[in-house]
């Protein structure tokens, strides 16, 4: 009994410690909501994954995949889950056997015995099987497979400090005084799509080239980086009609410069955009169609702070 006492003396705690330190205007990621209960940023994402990608996934924005830690993250979770509906299925925690078969613990390395759990199945005692644990909108938790698919959440503390001045927690962004932009360049060649994605992970965009001036810093930056090689920027073609992926025409962008002969549709095939490798010093960062299934390397862009609030709103539609 006294033990009991105990433990709920410390939830309490643990809970009011969460909810202490109201709005004090730092930022994280527009496609997150600062929930001061959870004591950090949550995002929810409804798409099942097994619990390795989804901690991936987290990983990749700047997160963590929650755990209910607290009661506060714990009333929180439950409550997002109510307002989407959730609950036929538990969603996953970042808490499971993550390292040894029979020793659970949050990604931050809470043992589940700090933690407040109800459980509604415990994990079976001895058994080969890997279990995380998911929550159901009850509060109550749940041994699942860690290779089941689960919707999930992913978190992030509130910390001093949440973004560098490219607004981003990515530190490969990097400032040009230039255009105002931050530019990221890839590690590998991708398809156009999988480009996009991966610049839209970041809460970034393929580079879209808005002036002379920044088709001469994003040739530079290619030129630097990649020597020869051509790299995707963010346009597209449809049906023949060239627009960027803030869904402007290229006059509207501000930069329409092809490469002499460009865009020549070469097949039938040639849907994406990339800028030019630099032919004879001549054709320094023009534009020219290229089919969109070839791996190339690419630049994702990050606006500057000003411009940042029209990319941000996009950036937000176009997140879940
Ligand atoms: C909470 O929900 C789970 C799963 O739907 C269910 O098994 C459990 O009995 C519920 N517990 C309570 C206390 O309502
Ligand atoms: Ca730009
Ligand atoms: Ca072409």
């Amino acid at each position: 009994m006294s033990v009991l006492v105990l433990f709920l003396a410390i939830c309490t705690w643990t809970a009011n410690a969460a909810s202490t330190g109201a709005s004090d205007g730092l930022l994280f990621r527009p496609d997150y909501t600062l929930d001061n209960e959870a004591g950090g940023w949550l995002k929810f994402h409804p798409i099942p994954l097994k619990w390795s990608q989804a901690a991936l996934r987290c990983h990749h924005e700047g997160a963590i995949l929650a755990s209910p830690l607290n009661e506060g993250l714990s009333r929180a979770l439950g409550a997002i889950m109510e307002v989407h509906g959730i609950t036929s299925s538990p969603v996953f925690t970042g808490t499971g056997a993550i390292y040894t078969t029979n020793e659970y613990q949050s990604m931050e390395g809470v043992p589940i015995s700090d933690m407040c759990l109800t459980w509604a199945a415990e994990p079976p005692a001895t058994d080969t099987t890997r279990y995380c644990i998911a929550m159901n909108a009850n509060g109550t938790v749940t041994a699942v497979p860690c290779t089941d698919h689960h919707p999930f959440f992913c978190y992030r503390k509130k910390g001093v400090r949440e973004l560098n001045k490219c607004g981003t927690v990515d530190p490969e962004y990097v400032f040009n005084l230039k255009t105002g932009s931050c530019y990221k360049t890839s590690k590998q060649r991708l398809s156009w799509e999988e480009a996009y994605t991966s610049c839209a992970t970041d809460g970034a965009h393929l580079a879209v080239i808005n002036s002379q001036q920044e088709a001469e810093v994003l040739n530079d930056i290619r030129r630097k980086i990649f020597e020869k090689e051509t790299v995707h920027v963010g346009i597209r073609s449809w049906n023949r009609e060239w627009i960027t992926v803030q869904g402007q025409s290229l006059e509207e962008a501000g930069y329409s410069k092809w490469h002499k002969g460009e865009p020549n549709n070469d097949g039938g095939v040639e849907n994406c955009g990339s800028m030019y490798e630099n032919v004879k010093d001549l054709d320094d960062g023009v534009l020219n169609d290229v089919p969109c299934d070839g791996p190339r390397h690419f630049i994702c862009e990050i606006e500057s702070p000003k411009e940042a609030k029209d990319g941000n709103t996009l950036a937000k539609k176009m997140w879940r």
